[in-house]
């Protein structure tokens, strides 16, 4: 009676010390996956430094930088930190035909966004965006005061 009991008893410690060594490899997976996750994060950042540099300000002086080089299928957000409207769009002044090849009376209001044209004046503070598709030298200008003007190199 004693024998089969110690026995029992031996077995069920056995059972569970497997059961608790199995489990303890289960948990030990996971800690080595969320010690991988980290790496994933610290790529997404510098993928949104690289949108991040895409900004073209716009002061009482112009736009800045100018030329710009960016890849295609990037974005370059236009801030307007002057005082007044600015209405950037594609050269040439006033037709702005050269990036879309429609003028602005045949592509305004834009609601795709595909041409490069903001088809109205964005307020101080406000910015504007644009996706450049198109591989080439884009020249572009303020339309209410075409004597700013800039220059977009897509590679
Ligand atoms: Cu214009």
């Amino acid at each position: 009676m004693n024998k089969t009991f110690i026995t029992i008893l031996i077995l069920v410690i056995v059972i569970l010390g497997g059961y608790f060594l199995l489990k303890r490899t289960e948990v030990q997976a996971p800690t080595q996956e969320t010690s991988q996750t980290p790496v994933i994060t610290e790529e997404s950042p510098s993928v949104d430094q690289n949108v991040a540099t895409n900004i073209i300000t716009f002061t009482s002086s112009g736009y800045s930088p100018n030329p710009l080089n960016i890849r295609s299928g990037d974005i370059v957000t236009f801030k307007n930190e002057s005082s007044v409207n600015m209405w950037t769009a594609s050269g040439m002044h006033p037709t702005h035909i050269v990036y879309s090849g429609t003028s602005l009376s045949e592509h305004c209001p834009d609601k795709t966004n595909v041409t490069f044209d903001a088809c109205q004046g964005i307020p101080p503070g406000a910015s504007w965006s644009f996706k450049f598709e198109k591989i080439g030298s884009w020249g572009y200008h303020d339309h209410l005061h075409p004597t700013f003007f800039g220059k977009i190199i897509v590679e």
